[in-house]
């Protein structure tokens, strides 16, 4: 897979170079392009924001950066899909993860201010498929930190990019319930003890317990993912 990712600042995505996604580019199975926005600015203070028609707070970013930096990243074949963080955008779920990781090629395009002037995203809808995707039902200050955890999402759903593929297999079938509590050696510290039956070495009666806990956690805490 190929990401690109546009933004005035290329540094956020630094972080992509830790850990899982380092190796999955190590293993050519991931690309990263970043790309700074400013680049594809001609005046002298490489200027990227505006003020919006209409009136209101804040600021917009302007389109023809945005124009530019679309025309050299995207191939002419409108084969790549470019995904728009935005507070308007569709809520990014485990579902939409695993849908968007078997795609070859995405574009992360990362506004700030108060957005982008909405005619980039109409161009870019007749260049390439096009998704405004939420992270979640709050406002950050710009897309990137959205755009890094929606990649890591993505990417550890590639192919060999997690190297036990029981960990993917086992994430997959866990119809839509919270997981179960999970505890490591030591039996006791501090007082408090693992709980028995995942002692015991009945996988039938550690089955059910896991089960039971994934219920009890997600009444409690998630009850919206048991209605329907
Ligand atoms: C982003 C920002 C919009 C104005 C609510 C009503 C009015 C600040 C680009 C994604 C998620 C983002 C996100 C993604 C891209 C950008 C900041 C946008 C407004 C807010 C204020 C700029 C934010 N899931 N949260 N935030 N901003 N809106």
């Amino acid at each position: 897979m190929r990401i690109d990712a546009i933004s005035i600042f290329p540094s956020y995505f630094d972080a992509l170079e830790l850990s899982l996604l380092g190796k999955a580019r190590e293993k050519s199975l991931l690309e990263v392009n970043v790309h700074d926005l400013r680049d594809f600015t001609h005046d002298k203070h490489k200027t990227v924001d505006d003020s919006p028609y209409g009136g209101g707070a804040g600021m917009l970013m302007k389109p023809e950066p945005w124009g530019e930096a679309l025309d050299a990243i995207l191939p002419a074949d409108g084969s790549a899909t470019v995904i728009f963080t935005s507070p308007a955008g569709e809520v990014f779920k485990q579902a939409t993860a695993q849908e968007l990781s078997s795609a070859n090629h995405l574009v992360f395009a990362c506004g700030r201010y108060e957005g982008i002037d909405q005619r980039v995203v109409d161009y870019a809808s007749t260049v390439a498929n096009v998704r405004l995707i939420s992270l979640g039902d709050y406002v950050l200050n710009g897309g990137e930190v959205a755009a890094i955890a929606m990649i890591e999402a993505i990417a550890r759903l590639i192919p060999g990019v997690i190297g036990n593929a029981d960990s993917l297999a086992e994430e997959s079938h866990n119809d839509g319930l919270l997981e179960y509590p999970s505890y490591t050696k030591p039996a006791s510290w501090r007082g408090l003890d693992v709980p028995e039956v995942l002692l015991s070495g009945n996988h039938a009666a550690i089955g059910k317990w896991r089960h039971e806990q994934q219920v009890e956690r997600t009444k409690n805490v998630r009850p919206d993912l048991l209605e329907g």
